[in-house]
């Protein structure tokens, strides 16, 4: 993982968990699923060509910054980042993705701390957000994701 940076972020870079990303073979089977055992809804269904998937967020809380989903991510073809991870991996969490209140300078200080970025400059996310992607090499293994999202920190 990278050296943290030397001093301590006040406030936190990061001000929720926005989403927890899952990788799935099937979009409506797994969106019925997590309908019939969580009593979860979905909140939005998207086709992202960008990003190479299908996906689903199911709301599960408000919280003062904001609030949480469960993100279902079915790839459009084998080689999409999601397609390869279901290929080597299997089903499981993909990414995590956290609140921020600006993505864009958000990732200007973490490419200024030597963190390797994934997406230099924000992109289209689910539910009108703007996303970026942190690259899991530099976070302990673990695909991070920026999310501002609309209107909201
Ligand atoms: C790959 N690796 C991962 C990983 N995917 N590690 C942890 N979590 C993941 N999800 C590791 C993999 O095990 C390899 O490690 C290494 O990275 C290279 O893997 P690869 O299969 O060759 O993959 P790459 O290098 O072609 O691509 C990996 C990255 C790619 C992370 C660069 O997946 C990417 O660009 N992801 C960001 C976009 C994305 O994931 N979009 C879908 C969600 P070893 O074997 O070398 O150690 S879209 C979304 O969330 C939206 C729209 C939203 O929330 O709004
Ligand atoms: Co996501």
């Amino acid at each position: 993982m990278t050296d943290p940076p030397r001093a301590q972020r006040t406030p936190p870079l990061l001000t929720r968990i926005d989403h927890v990303g899952l990788a799935v073979h099937d979009l409506d089977s797994s969106i019925e699923f997590y309908e019939a055992a969580f009593g979860l809804t979905v909140a939005g269904r998207e086709t992202n060509e960008t990003q190479g998937v299908r996906e689903a967020m199911l709301y599960v809380a408000d919280g003062p910054a904001g609030s949480s989903y469960v993100q279902l991510l079915e790839p459009l073809g084998p080689d999409t980042p999601v397609g390869k991870f279901l290929a080597s991996r299997g089903e499981g969490v993909h990414h995590i993705g956290y609140g921020v209140v600006d993505v864009a300078a958000a990732l200007e200080q973490l490419r200024a701390d030597g963190i390797r970025l994934v997406d230099e400059q924000p992109r289209h996310g689910s539910l009108g957000a703007s996303i970026a992607f942190l690259h899991p090499k530099s976070v302990g293994g673990v695909l991070t994701e920026l999310v501002q999202a609309t209107g909201a920190s």
